[in-house]
């Protein structure tokens, strides 16, 4: 069999690192879309890297971005991809308030670019696409647990932009009958994970409490729910929903939800640190309550987490909990990770990373200061 050409956007992203490992183990041919940045951005990707003077490199990347169509083109051109996954944009919803215009563009209308990339090519026979869609898409709670058909209320520019997203994948569907796909992704997670996500925050911000490295952890609101679960198995669901006879739009989740103060308390206990939450609204914090393990000596009683407003969005979504019926049934598709393990497993990377960054300062090294 011929082998497979995937073209990703977003490849230095969480996502696109974990798919071109998946990818790569099938046998895929991968080309990447990268952006120009004044610093390497391929951190994600770097064990990935190959010589591009090797007659046999299956693993190339491309500069690019989703707001220059002509580049879309030309790449598209050039690759010929059989699979094209769209991860790329600007992902960041508290962000999108502060970039609403240039969220659009990247996440709305980079889509449509890409469609029109093959549409014009001549490529809609050839070549599938699946669209980074997410469960923002439902915003302001209509009906739990969000599947299918649920209705969808963005709250953020992202969302409002990721919306018009899925429903021009739907609409070159219907019209071209291009085979595109949605995947509607709720919060995955991974020691991979953009630090200024709350979880990456959370378990960051834990190791280096225990550790010494930080005091204080301050977070938004602690109230909200997220159905969180671990990239790693959610690329799985976006390779399978570009291997289906009929190209159709699925929902990926775990069905459970946790409160982002529960996630605190999960990766502090993974640290052998018991904190408690005590107060409401801004007035709320997190003590420690005790500590077991003899590596971290964390001060009983000490406030390690309180709430800072500036991390509050204009709009919320409160409440996200999906139903994976369907891909279940019709993709066979079923999460490995539970939440304890991917918690175990993003708290194991950062104490590691900063246990290093300890025994620089120890040794007299300068650490750097990191804005969130
Ligand atoms: P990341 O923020 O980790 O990665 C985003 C990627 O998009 C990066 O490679 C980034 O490049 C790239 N990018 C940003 N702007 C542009 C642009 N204008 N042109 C080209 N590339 C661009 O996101 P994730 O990996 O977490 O998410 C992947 C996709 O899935 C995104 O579309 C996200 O919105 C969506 N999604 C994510 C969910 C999640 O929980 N992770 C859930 C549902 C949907 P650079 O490295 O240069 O910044
Ligand atoms: P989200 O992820 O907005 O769901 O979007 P994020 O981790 O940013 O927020 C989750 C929830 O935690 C609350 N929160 C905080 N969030 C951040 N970032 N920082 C804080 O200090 C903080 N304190 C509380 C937020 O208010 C929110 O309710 C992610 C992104 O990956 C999107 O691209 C993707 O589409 C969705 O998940 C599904």
């Amino acid at each position: 069999m011929a082998k497979k050409v995937a073209l990703i956007t977003g490849i230095t992203g969480q996502d696109g690192a974990y798919l071109a490992d998946l990818l790569l183990s099938k046998g895929y041919e991968i080309h990447g879309i990268k952006r120009r940045s004044s610093l390497f951005n391929t951190e994600r990707i770097d064990h990935l890297y190959q010589d591009p003077h090797d007659e046999n490199q299956k693993f190339i990347l491309h500069y690019g971005d989703l707001s220059d169509s002509t580049n879309l083109i030309r790449i598209i051109q050039q690759v010929q991809p059989d699979e094209i996954y769209n991860l790329g944009a600007m992902s960041h919803v508290k962000v999108s308030f502060d970039t609403p215009e240039y969220t659009a563009n990247a996440d709305g209308i980079g889509t449509l670019r890409l469609l029109e990339a093959i549409r014009i090519l001549g490529l809609t026979k050839k070549t599938k696409i699946y669209q980074a869609s997410t469960s923002e898409l439902y915003g302001l709670v209509q009906a739990v647990p969000q599947s299918e058909t649920t209705p969808f209320y963005p709250r953020s520019p992202y969302a409002v932009a990721k919306m018009y997203a899925y429903w021009i994948t739907v609409n070159y569907r219907e019209a071209y009958g291009m085979f595109a796909c949605n995947g509607i992704l709720f919060n995955h997670e991974s020691p991979l994970r953009g630090e200024t996500f709350v979880t990456r925050k959370i378990t960051r911000a834990a190791s280096k409490i225990a550790l010494g490295l930080q005091s204080m952890l301050f977070l938004g609101n602690l109230d909200a729910q997220r159905d969180w679960g671990h990239a790693k198995d959610y690329v799985e669901a976006m390779y399978l929903i570009l291997q289906q006879e009929v190209a159709e739009d699925f929902v990926i989740a775990t069905g459970v939800t946790t409160r982002v103060r529960e996630f605190v308390r999960l990766a502090f206990a993974e640290l052998g640190i018991a904190v408690e939450f005590k107060g409401e609204g801004v007035d709320e914090k997190g003590y420690v309550v005790s500590c077991s393990n003899p590596n971290y000596q964390v001060e009983i009683g000490k406030e390690v987490v309180a709430v800072d407003p500036k991390y509050f969005r204009p709009t919320e979504v409160d409440l996200l909990i999906g139903d994976p019926t369907k891909s279940k049934t019709k993709l066979g598709w079923e999460p490995k990770y539970d939440l304890q393990g991917l918690v175990k497993e993003m708290v194991a990377t950062d104490v590691e990373l900063f246990r290093r960054e300890k025994l620089l300062k120890d040794s007299g090294y300068q650490i750097k200061n990191q804005f969130e």
